[in-house]
């Protein structure tokens, strides 16, 4: 008899918690590419790519260590399609008493591992992932009796839990967020950083001919270059340290037309399949402000992203679902437009931030939040088909963390659950932040005429349809004080002029 350790394709850590849980030798590990994992939405060629080869090389790496490893390559015509499958097989073919799991970063696979018993006919345990600073468990402790849920609050907390950029119990530079230094707009000076890149070696080159002639979705598999093993992704760690970082904060919300990283990282590939650990991550971004090579708007800017903004998403995803997946606050019913799979649109930043998705599998924060994500918050789209574009687009997503930053952060589907108020915003935030606009074919500076930029009437419609919605937000009160000064007539070319767009949005 032993037990069986299934490992889900995002869980690629040695220290994983099933692993731990198992005799290596004399337990199995099973891990397996499955069909319906690749296509429960139309994932990039690139993320299917990535998520294949890591699993390959963490298979090898388990096994060098000593583990009885049972692998299932990808297989079109396999009968075995999924978890339920590939676990049915491997307990008919052996000896199994037992099956353990590390809580999975889905929902819906969740559900499926929940009815794993059943289906096998043998115990099936369910081990917490503790590759986070926090419990989904303290997170509900923490939300219990908060009438609103503000990520700088748990961020507080979480500094004080690790210890992160505190100096005797207080923060370090004397303030929590740095926030207000980081929306510099990015004019050439200093030169962009790129994450370093990684050829494929023979198991990712492999794997990257196998997406290429079995999958026909979404995205470019040419020049795949992520980091898939831990040593890989601590090297881009270390890049983006000495490279980027020293300006990720100052140009964190930069939106520049011809560059696709700018000072990001590219590490929320490595993070959420396991290969990097988010504390090491964050104690190499402080080091270097304790060393003096990056200054603390940008250290404490990206930390907070990793302790702050991730933890949380994930707290609120545990706390809320299932039914969060299903929230519509505005009712949307606009379909998304076919071009957010093609990238072709004249409007410039779309183009831009879509052609960059299609060719990397990456779009930065800012043009997923304030590009993409906008566009489909003023146009009124179907909360379900946003978030499914954006689960299916980056190499980065899974539901876990996909789900709440586009259906709470940028759809404010949720009403409001974390969001302050909804991130809508008109073509003049865009051009404030970089140069799409001067590249465009329509005009920023004008609202209503055949010419002007999308986004501006599309955003003054916006706050004009959901003005019993919204009005009383706080946050939205200079907004509506704008709105009360626009004429009966201005107000009437707005809707003519957004229901023009709507109409006639695939040809935008
Ligand atoms: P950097 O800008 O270098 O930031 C550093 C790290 O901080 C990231 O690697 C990431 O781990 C973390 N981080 C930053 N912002 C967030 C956030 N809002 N939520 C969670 N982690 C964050 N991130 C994902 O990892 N997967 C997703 O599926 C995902 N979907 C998103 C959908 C929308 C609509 C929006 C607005 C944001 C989404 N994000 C998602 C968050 C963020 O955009 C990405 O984490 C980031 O762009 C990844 O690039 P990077 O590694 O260069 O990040
Ligand atoms: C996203 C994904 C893809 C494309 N393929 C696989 C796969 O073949 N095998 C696997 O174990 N996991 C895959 N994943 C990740 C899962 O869909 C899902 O996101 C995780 O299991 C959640 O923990």
């Amino acid at each position: 008899m032993a037990r069986l350790c299934l490992v889900l394709g995002d869980q690629l850590s040695p220290s994983l918690s099933s692993l731990r849980a198992i005799d290596r030798g004399t337990d199995h590990v099973l891990m397996a590419e499955l069909a319906e994992e690749a296509g429960y939405v139309r994932h990039h060629r690139k993320k299917i790519a990535l998520i294949f080869a890591a699993m390959r090389h963490f298979a090898t790496g388990l096994e060098d260590a000593g583990h009885r490893v049972f692998y299932r390559r990808f297989d079109p015509g396999s009968a075995i399609r999924g978890f339920t499958d590939a676990v049915r097989a491997h307990c008919n073919e052996h000896d199994i008493d037992e099956i353990v799991v590390t809580w999975p970063g889905e929902w819906r696979v969740l559900d499926e591992l929940r009815g794993l018993d059943k289906t096998v006919g043998c115990p099936v345990h369910l081990l917490e992932d503790d590759r986070f600073v926090s419990t989904p468990a303290e997170f509900a402790d923490w939300a219990e009796g908060r009438k609103t849920l503000r990520m700088e609050f748990f961020y507080r907390e979480m500094r004080k839990r690790t210890g992160l950029l505190m100096d005797d119990g207080k923060p370090a530079g004397e303030q929590w967020n740095f926030d207000a230094d980081n929306r510099r707009k990015w004019s050439g000076d200093p030169p962009p950083s790129r994450p370093m890149r990684f050829t494929p070696d023979e198991t990712t080159a492999e794997v990257v001919a196998l997406v290429a002639e079995q999958f026909d979705g979404f995205g470019e598999i040419d020049g795949f270059d992520f980091p898939v093993t831990p040593g890989q992704a601590r090297r881009a760690l270390a890049h983006f340290v000495e490279h980027a970082l020293p300006w990720f904060g100052d140009f964190q919300d930069a939106l520049p037309d011809d560059e696709d990283w700018l000072f990001h990282s590219r590490l929320s590939t490595s993070l959420n399949l396991g290969l990097l650990d988010p504390i090491e991550v964050c104690e190499a971004a402080e080091q270097a402000w304790r060393d003096g090579h990056a200054p603390i708007n940008a250290v404490e800017g990206f930390i907070r992203q990793i302790i702050g903004w991730r933890e949380f998403i994930r707290g609120v995803y545990w706390l809320k679902m299932p039914d969060y997946a299903e929230q519509n606050f505005f009712g949307n019913t606009r379909d998304l437009p076919d071009w957010y799979w093609t990238g072709r649109t004249g409007m410039r930043c779309l183009q831009r931030a879509i052609d960059a998705t299609r060719r990397n599998a990456y779009a930065h924060h800012i043009q997923r939040l304030m590009v993409t994500g906008n566009f489909a918050l003023l146009l009124g789209v179907v909360p379900k088909q946003i978030c499914d574009w954006y689960l299916a687009v980056y190499a980065d997503a899974y539901d876990w963390v996909e789900l709440p930053n586009t259906l709470g952060m940028v759809m404010f589907a949720d009403g409001g659950g974390f969001a302050s108020k909804p991130y809508a915003a008109s073509g003049k935030y865009i051009q404030r932040m970089g140069d799409h606009c001067a590249n465009c074919r329509y005009k920023v500076g004008k609202r209503t005429e055949d010419d002007a930029c999308p986004f501006n009437a599309l955003y003054w419609d916006f706050l004009m349809r959901h003005e019993e919605d919204l009005a009383d937000n706080g946050r939205m009160t200079m907004m509506y004080r704008n709105v009360d000064r626009l004429k009966p007539a201005d107000k009437a070319a707005i809707t003519r002029r957004a229901n023009w767009i709507r109409d006639h949005v695939e040809e935008l």
